[in-house]
């Protein structure tokens, strides 16, 4: 069994599966009403990183050379960081930017670090299950235009983002959490997710230390899924978000350094902005609610 694994291995190696079909030239996302409908409040830029060339391969298994090895995959038990996954036996590190167009990416992977950008933009990914591997990302997180994508549970596992990260008119989108972040040095933009009811899963985000946007999500009604945000190093707005009523998860944040924007979110009672505002201790710019958003 070993000796056939091993030759299944090095007729498909994981070369094969890290492949990445690139999309061509990447479009200017802002300016092309074919990726992204108009909207006038869209931020003047999204930074969207190019295309690159796909991340090399996993190290081949080795030979277990007659040593335990019960998930037969060629390496050994003492060597495998999963003796029972066929699949998994190192933790990685992927030096590269990696464009999530094709399934396959944790082949070889216990857990996967990711020194670059993960992008997964107009896919017709319906989830992100196969990227259940990935811990952590040292630039920015971009789930852009994936008209499918149901949710983003296969990246409940990324623990730490060093970038921005874009949440975005992902049309089909339901859920959307990163349970285990705690801090964001870059923004947070939520946006344009037309079948987003809850940002349900954001439990241990203290901190965002760039912008938080959250808009033109039609659907979205509560935002219990961040309970433990307590500060905002840039602006916050809360806009265009027509069937949000619930704010309350947000009453623990203390600090905003830029401007505070709640505005054109008709089902939200004045009581709970007028809520929302009062708990938060220190606002570095300017807060416009209510009667100054018309
Ligand atoms: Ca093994």
């Amino acid at each position: 069994m070993r000796i056939f694994f091993s030759w299944l291995l090095a007729c498909n190696p994981p070369t094969d599966v890290l492949e990445t079909d690139l999309p061509a030239e990447s479009p200017d996302l802002l300016d092309s009403n074919e990726a992204s409908p108009p909207d006038t409040d869209t931020p003047a830029e999204t930074d969207l990183p190019e295309d690159t060339d796909p991340p090399e391969d996993t190290d081949l298994p080795i030979d277990t050379d007659g040593l335990a090895d019960l998930d037969n995959d060629g390496v050994a038990a003492a060597s495998d960081c999963d003796d029972l996954d066929p699949e998994a036996w190192e933790n990685g590190l992927l030096e590269e930017d990696v464009q999530a167009t094709d399934t396959g990416l944790c082949f070889g992977y216990c857990t996967l670090s990711i020194d670059g950008f993960l992008r997964i933009y107009n896919t017709d990914r319906t989830d992100v299950d196969d990227l259940s591997c990935i811990r952590s990302i040292t630039g920015p997180l971009y789930i852009y235009a994936n008209t499918s994508l149901l949710d983003m549970d296969g990246l409940m596992g990324v623990e730490e983002i060093g970038g921005d990260v874009q949440i975005r008119y992902n049309d089909s989108l339901e859920s959307a959490n990163l349970p285990e972040v705690t801090d964001l040095t870059g923004y947070l933009w939520v946006t344009d997710n037309e079948s987003l009811d809850d940002l349900s899963g954001f439990d241990q985000l203290q901190q965002v230390q760039g912008t938080l946007e959250i808009r033109n999500n039609a659907n979205l009604e509560e935002l219990s899924g961040l309970p433990s945000l307590t500060s905002i190093g840039g602006d916050f707005t809360l806009t265009g978000n027509p069937s949000l009523f619930d704010v309350s998860a947000l009453y623990g944040l203390t600090s905003i350094g830029g401007d505070l924007t709640v505005c054109n979110n008709t089902a939200l009672a004045e009581e709970e902005v007028t809520a929302l505002y009062q708990s938060i201790d220190t606002i570095g710019g300017s807060a416009t609610f209510g009667d100054a958003c018309r």
